[in-house]
């Protein structure tokens, strides 16, 4: 995201609509310094009903979730969180974006515990492309395995997303654009895969679809859920409680990646190993269409999906 291609000027703060120059924080907050913040990255979709948040109940509940084990209590309902997002949507004009919720402890003292330290909370939209380009999107990525293995989920909550989880995914994802691959996939500790910096992923072998199970420390993904239904829907067998070992991707069929901002990616390489044929295979190629049709379309049969924005 460059912030100068952005046509955005107000940020929610605290039950404030504050201008974006003004949505600063103090340099003690205690996130910023032990990374104590839970966050969600949702999409508003233009779709032909009008402006709608795509999963956005599923997001607001994994914010929630997130912020448990923190004991981080935060201070607004998820009717106000609804509201606030709508009305930057609404004050900016935007047919579609990108929107990013974030809960923290603020400033009051500093030292590990956050005792006393305030919840604070926020909510950005912006506009955002394809998160790993255009091209991305038809003729697929090469990724590399990274050295980085990904925190276990004995050692941190690895399905709630929490801001300080991410030193993980810029390590690895800086790794391999550094050995110029375009993104990661990060093992887990037992060296099964896991999922990439800010992706789930998926392999399909045979005509069968598989994707790490959430036990193998991995976010919950609400696009591997959304793509596992669509699936499921349009005929296919999912094998989503399973390890994948390393060499399996080698083998893949196809290989692609799942996220909110990744929405669905094909992978054409990983390391030197072409998967594949090397180009987006059928069944990723059905799946991404199907998807991207739906947040098109807003369908009767996925209306559970879509909170729109009801602009007047
Ligand atoms: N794993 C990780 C580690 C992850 O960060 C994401 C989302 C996913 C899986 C997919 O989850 P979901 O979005 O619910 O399908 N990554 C977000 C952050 C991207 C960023 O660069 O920041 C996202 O896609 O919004």
């Amino acid at each position: 995201m460059g912030f100068d291609e952005m046509d955005v000027d107000t940020i929610w703060m605290d039950g404030e609509f504050v201008d974006w120059d003004e949505a600063q924080v103090h340099v003690l907050t205690h996130g910023l310094h032990y990374g104590s913040g839970v966050f969600e990255g949702a999409r508003c979709y233009e779709t032909e009903k009008g402006p709608a948040l795509f999963r956005w109940e599923e997001h607001l509940e994994r914010l929630f979730q997130s912020a448990k084990p923190y004991e981080m209590d935060i201070e607004f309902t998820k009717e106000e969180l609804t509201e606030a997002t709508k009305e930057l949507i609404r004050r900016q004009e935007l047919p579609s974006c990108y929107v990013r919720p974030i809960a923290y402890y603020g400033y009051n003292s500093l030292g590990v515990s956050p005792k006393d330290c305030p919840t604070r909370t926020a909510i950005a939209v912006w506009p955002w492309g394809a998160y790993l380009g255009e091209d991305a999107l038809e003729n697929g990525i090469d990724v590399m395995i990274s050295s980085w293995r990904k925190h276990s989920s004995s050692q941190i909550p690895t399905n709630a997303k929490t801001t300080g989880l991410y030193v993980n995914s810029m390590l690895a994802g800086e790794e391999a654009r550094r050995n110029g691959y375009a993104e990661a996939i990060v093992l887990n500790k037992e060296g099964h895969v896991a999922e990439g910096p800010g992706e789930n992923v998926f392999l399909v072998r045979d005509g069968e679809i598989y994707t790490p199970a959430l036990s193998e420390s991995i976010l919950d993904g609400i696009t591997r859920d959304s793509v596992i239904t669509i699936a499921e829907d349009l005929g296919y067998t999912v094998h989503d409680n399973v390890s994948i070992s390393r060499g399996e991707l080698n083998t893949a069929d196809e290989l692609f990646f799942t996220g909110s901002a990744a929405e669905v990616t094909p992978i054409r390489k990983v390391d030197n190993v072409v998967i594949g044929d090397g180009s987006r295979g059928p069944v990723t190629e059905e799946l991404q269409q199907k998807f991207f049709e739906i947040v098109e379309e807003a369908p009767d049969e996925y209306a559970e999906w879509f909170e729109f924005v009801d602009i007047e």
